[in-house]
């Protein structure tokens, strides 16, 4: 490298360490602050009052080698039990929203409506009404990847029924719980459930039919998503006021170099991980490269139409514009480049997107091994976001760190969450991107999935040795707290 090239790179890594490097600017007075668990991970009580079997209750029984160490929901964070003392140090952090997840089978047992379990839908009506009356609006997820068993009995996601099954379930939960309730959220992450659980099947219900099954997932929470959508909006939005929309999650995928090709490859990553989603729902239809790589590479491999189902015209029209706002999580980055020695024979979503995808070594990491501490990478995707999707309302759905012991000394999450919500506020001041939120992950340590408890994600730490699950606040709590005061994340800031 000539040197005066060098000189300057070590001054502009100098200036950024030294300036501290945070966005300086108060956030919005009605930015809403909160913080995010979902059901399975945190309620426990798994066949308590008359719940039913979910499909991580069902697996995590019968395989103990599923998850880390055997670990599992049973009881967890035992949150069914301890709700109150969790909206109180909710209240404690002075968060205005919590997002949290209702257990389809907590309330349905059977997954369809004909059986209502009342006293699950009792603990769902005291968690609403102890949240408003601390002042902490409700953000509800419908559907945090515990399906129902007996839903799962007859195919689950694959099998279209699921599309007036979810409906149901929805058009209840909007019925019993949407005088308080206004923001929805359909789907949490459908990603990982159809990816993992019906493609790679390292997630319940632990299916593997890659490139196939996991498309057919895909197809039919999208077009649930939709259907209860227009539930909303023809019954209950007049009365009720309130807001659907659908949680998509995605790395930002940094091209490993200029080259056009890894340009391309970072788009196409793009639309193989947000735009599978969001594409039907915001612009119409699966993302064009999409269509055209599994249809060229299924009629390859001998299929005779593509295994990417279409969606009809009429269906494509029905999606279309379904979501009131998008909710976005974003924990991670990763380099791509286009895939050269593609398998053109291979199945699976991440063959069929011909992209491979890899972390910087200088990248920091957390204790989950996908998670880098990338904050422009946080930046960059919610400007693709506005620009593909024409400039939808966003609310940072999830975004945190995870490390392995829990500890209350967290300055690395500190530093995670700031310097991720400073790149944040960059995208909304210097980007104008459209951001009305944010809800951290998570409120508490609970079962991160296959990981177990051996990946703590919480702002408050619980003592899974104990029978009380004991709350601890770590530091980063107390950091949330004033930063909710003060609305900025240096000394002082100044006004946009
Ligand atoms: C979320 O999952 C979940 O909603 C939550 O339940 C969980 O506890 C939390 O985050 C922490 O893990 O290659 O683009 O598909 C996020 C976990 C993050 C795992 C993104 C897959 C790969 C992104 N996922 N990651 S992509």
């Amino acid at each position: 490298m000539a040197p005066l090239r060098s000189l300057v790179l070590v001054l502009l890594f100098s200036v950024a360490s030294f300036a501290a490097e945070l966005n300086n600017k108060y956030f919005p007075d009605d930015f809403m602050f909160g913080a995010a668990t979902s059901a399975y991970q945190i309620e426990g009580a798994w066949n308590e009052d008359g719940k039913g079997e979910n499909i991580w209750d069902h697996i995590t029984h019968r395989n103990k080698t599923f998850t880390h160490g055997g670990d599992n929901g049973d009881i967890t964070s035992d949150s069914y039990h301890k709700y109150k003392e969790d909206v109180a140090i909710l209240k404690a952090m002075n968060v205005t929203h919590y997002r949290f997840s209702i257990g389809w089978s907590r309330i349905l047992p059977n997954g369809f409506t004909n059986q209502i379990n009342d006293l699950g839908v009792a603990y769902y009506n005291n968690l609403i009404n102890e949240l408003k009356s601390n002042n902490i609006e409700p953000l509800v997820t419908l559907y945090h990847w515990d399906t129902p068993q007996a839903i799962q009995d007859i195919g689950g996601f694959p099998n279209g029924i699921i599309v007036d099954l979810f409906a149901d379930y929805a058009e209840l939960c909007f019925k019993l719980f949407g005088d308080r309730v206004k923001y929805w959220m359909t789907f949490n992450e459908p990603k990982q459930p159809c990816n993992h659980g019906y493609g790679s099947g390292d997630y319940a219900p632990g299916i593997q039919s890659p490139g196939i099954g996991e498309y057919m997932c895909s197809h039919n929470v999208i077009k649930a998503h939709a259907k209860a959508w227009h539930i909303y909006n023809d019954k209950f939005r007049a009365e009720q006021k309130g807001q659907v929309g659908i949680v998509i999650d995605s790395n930002w995928w940094e091209p490993a170099s200029d080259s056009a090709e890894d340009k391309e490859a970072s788009e196409t990553k793009l639309h193989f991980t947000f735009g599978l989603y969001a594409n039907p729902i915001f612009n119409g239809d699966y993302p064009k490269v999409m269509k055209d790589k599994i249809k060229e590479r299924s009629l390859a491999q001998g299929f005779k139409e593509s295994r990417l189902p279409p969606f009809t015209e009429k269906e494509i029209a029905e999606i279309k514009g379904t979501a009131d706002f998008l909710g976005v999580n974003t924990y991670s980055s990763s380099l791509v480049s286009h895939d050269k020695e593609v398998d053109k024979m291979a199945m699976g979503y991440v063959k069929d997107s011909e992209v491979k995808d890899w972390f910087d070594d200088s990248w920091e990491k957390g204790a989950s091994d996908w998670l880098t501490v990338t904050p422009w990478g946080s930046r960059k995707l919610l400007k693709w976001i506005k620009d593909t999707y024409n400039s939808p309302r966003i609310i940072i759905t999830e975004n945190g760190y995870s490390d392995f012991d829990g500890t209350l000394d967290d300055d690395k999450r500190i530093h995670y969450i700031s310097t991720y919500l400073s790149s944040i506020k960059d995208a909304m001041d210097e980007d104008g991107v459209d951001i009305f939120g944010y809800t951290v992950w998570s409120l508490l340590d609970n079962l991160e999935w296959t990981f177990g408890f051996t990946n703590k994600f919480g702002l408050y730490n619980v003592d899974f040795n104990s029978p009380n699950r004991t709350r601890t606040p770590k530091k980063s709590a107390t950091f949330y707290k004033n930063l909710i005061k003060t609305k900025c994340l240096v000394d002082k800031c100044v006004e946009k």
